[in-house]
């Protein structure tokens, strides 16, 4: 009928009479003329989830940059962090958010997941958008403090609202595992990433000052440092270079990490990689990090620091969906750079995919 519709203006601006062949189009217009407002918005309502505001799968925009008692309450809540200044490769995170807002078009939060039955839009849990965090792309130190106070902010009214963010270069994640230590205290972390981004200052931006010894290679060295998270977290995925064998090994381990490689999924396969994570973080509050760049360049192109041999968006899943019943209390998909995606926009459907997967999992365990 709303096709119809528009093909009838169309129609008229571009012949200038009508032909035979609109019959049935001035038909239906007739029809839609009859209908007054009251009918025809639920009808655009049912018809397409995609009218107002575009936010992750149309999802409701709730204003949470506020500390009003009277602010909406909700049980988890999407949150954009456009910064892209902490790279040591490719920038252009910083229109992640946006990109993968949009790419979530196709996600009906009506729909259900084929393999699990389930829509974590149609559940117990409230999920609402929060729009982007109003970051300065001028001043990285003022930019994640920004960051952090958002993330403060949105996590405050009741009961427990958990965040998911939407990066933004990996550097987003520090700014987060601040906020989620005020909250929970220490979180166990499971990085999913091509980097082990525990690099000492010193080695990836030479010690040149302390401004740029916070960068999307050094912040889980640095949340350590500040003891925002257990010696439980774990890495998978990992296969780019290392800038020295054994000492960037230690030092990895020596911040709580264990590492699972992107070649063992030949050898255990998905699932076993995720029980493999499920023995390690066990029943602790985890905080779940997705570099998209864990995924193949071939899925996902679009990203600052590609590295081949990664894993395809199929094993991605199973693997995620393998992590039912873990406690997560926060999470992010970052480093999302649209500008290098294809033209299939590989790279950010994968991303809202990733989203929609994370939501899932947080429903399915309530957090305590
Ligand atoms: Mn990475």
């Amino acid at each position: 009928m709303i096709i119809s519709n528009r093909l009838f203006y169309i129609s008229l601006s571009l012949t200038g009479n009508i032909s035979p062949c609109l019959s049935q189009i001035l038909s239906n217009q007739k029809i839609l003329n009859s209908y007054d407002a009251e009918n025809v918005i639920p009808h655009l309502q049912t018809e397409n989830h995609n009218y107002g505001f575009s936010t992750f799968a149309s999802i409701p925009y709730v204003h949470c940059f506020t500390d009003s008692p009277d602010k909406e309450a909700y049980d988890i809540a999407i949150l954009g962090a456009p910064f892209d200044t902490g790279v040591t490769g490719r920038p252009g995170a910083r229109f992640g958010p946006k990109a993968i807002r949009s790419s979530s078009w196709r996600i009906s939060p009506q729909a259900y997941n084929i393999y699990t039955l389930r829509n974590p839009f149609n559940s117990w849990a409230k999920i609402i958008d929060c729009g982007d965090a109003p970051l300065t792309w001028l001043d990285n130190t003022i930019a994640l403090s920004t960051l952090e106070k958002s993330h403060l902010s949105v996590s405050s009214p009741s009961p427990t609202p958990r965040i998911i963010t939407l990066g933004g270069d990996h550097t987003t994640t520090l700014a987060a595992l601040r906020s989620a230590h005020k909250r929970w205290g220490p979180v166990t972390v499971i990085h999913f990433d091509a980097h082990i981004d525990t690099w000492d200052p010193k080695v990836v931006s030479g010690g040149i000052s302390d401004y740029a010894a916070v960068n999307h290679g050094t912040f889980l060295h640095i949340a350590h440092s500040e003891n925002l998270i257990s010696n439980r977290s774990i890495h998978a995925g990992i296969r780019a270079p290392i800038a020295r064998p054994k000492k960037d090994i230690r030092n990895d381990i020596r911040c709580g990490f264990e590492i699972i490689t992107a070649r063992e999924i030949d050898r255990i396969g998905p699932s076993g990689i995720a029980q493999k994570i499920k023995e390690r973080v066990g029943n602790d509050r985890v905080y779940l990090s997705i570099d998209i760049d864990v995924l193949d360049p071939a899925f996902a192109p679009g990203t600052g620091t590609a590295e081949p041999g990664g894993w395809t968006t199929r094993e991605f899943f199973t693997l995620l969906e393998g992590l039912e019943g873990i406690n997560i209390v926060g999470g992010d998909v970052v480093e999302v750079a649209p500008v290098y995606d294809n033209v299939g926009e590989t790279t950010v459907l994968a991303a809202s995919q990733i989203v929609l997967t994370l939501l899932d999992l947080m429903v399915q365990r309530r957090v305590d």
